[in-house]
């Protein structure tokens, strides 16, 4: 097998791109710590897009942001304007990648391999704009997201919808993603999966499989590992 035959799928949010980037703009706009602010409305935007998926119930990725967002300034009491809302929405499009991405996908570009963005979020908008934003659109052949068939990942049709776009078969292709729920639904699906561990508080779920890979950053992925 050579890279020109295998297919890495990368997951966007939490693991080419760090969401806790909206902290700073929070705490500007809020005036008090934002850590559990932040980290209550990634929660929530997860869980509201799976649960719009349970439901049938489909609502974009962005409107599970937006709702997610609403429901922490509920919770933590913090009144923000609509304008405060918005600016805060916006960041999401201008959100940072972490420090090793772009070393790690040029390498990966380099040696080969058939790469692409594989999201939630809508395309080519949402993803779109922070991928460019973060100047690492140029490393993907294309963004796959799950918007184009109104479904989320873990749902397996959003696995094999990823399949259909990019022409090829699950035992060629990797999802490479941070968050276990996505490496969860790959291999239940039959992809393989590398887990990237962003730090070492992350647990796996405990279910009945572990992911095929594990690295702390998206250097220790290489052709050894993924051929
Ligand atoms: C993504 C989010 C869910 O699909 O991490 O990019």
């Amino acid at each position: 097998m050579t890279p020109k035959k295998i297919t890495l799928a990368f997951d966007i949010y939490g693991t080419l791109i760090d969401t806790n980037g909206v902290e700073a703009a929070l705490q500007a706009l809020t005036k008090r710590e934002a850590t559990a602010v932040s980290r209550l409305w990634r929660e929530k935007q997860l869980e509201y897009s799976f649960r719009r998926g349970l439901m049938n119930d489909y609502k974009n990725f962005e409107v599970c942001t937006r709702q997610a967002l609403d429901y922490a300034c509920l919770f933590f009491n913090i009144d923000l304007s609509e304008n405060d809302k918005q600016t805060l929405l916006e960041g999401y499009r201008f959100l940072p990648a972490f420090p090793e991405v772009k070393k790690a996908l040029a390498s990966l570009k380099k040696s080969g391999f058939r790469m692409y963005a594989f999201s939630n979020g809508r395309s080519p908008d949402m993803v779109g704009d922070v991928l460019k934003n973060a100047a690492i659109d140029s490393y993907f052949i294309d963004i796959i997201s799950a918007d184009e068939i109104k479904n989320f990942k873990p749902n397996p049709a959003v696995y094999q919808h990823f399949l259909n776009r990019t022409e090829t078969t699950s035992c060629r292709c990797w999802l490479i993603s941070s968050n276990t729920f996505d490496i969860i639904g790959a291999m239940s699906f039959g992809m393989k999966a590398a887990w990237i561990q962003r730090s070492t508080k992350s647990v796996f779920d405990p279910w009945e499989m572990a992911p095929t890979a594990v690295f702390n950053s998206l250097l220790g992925l290489s052709d050894t590992q993924l051929i």
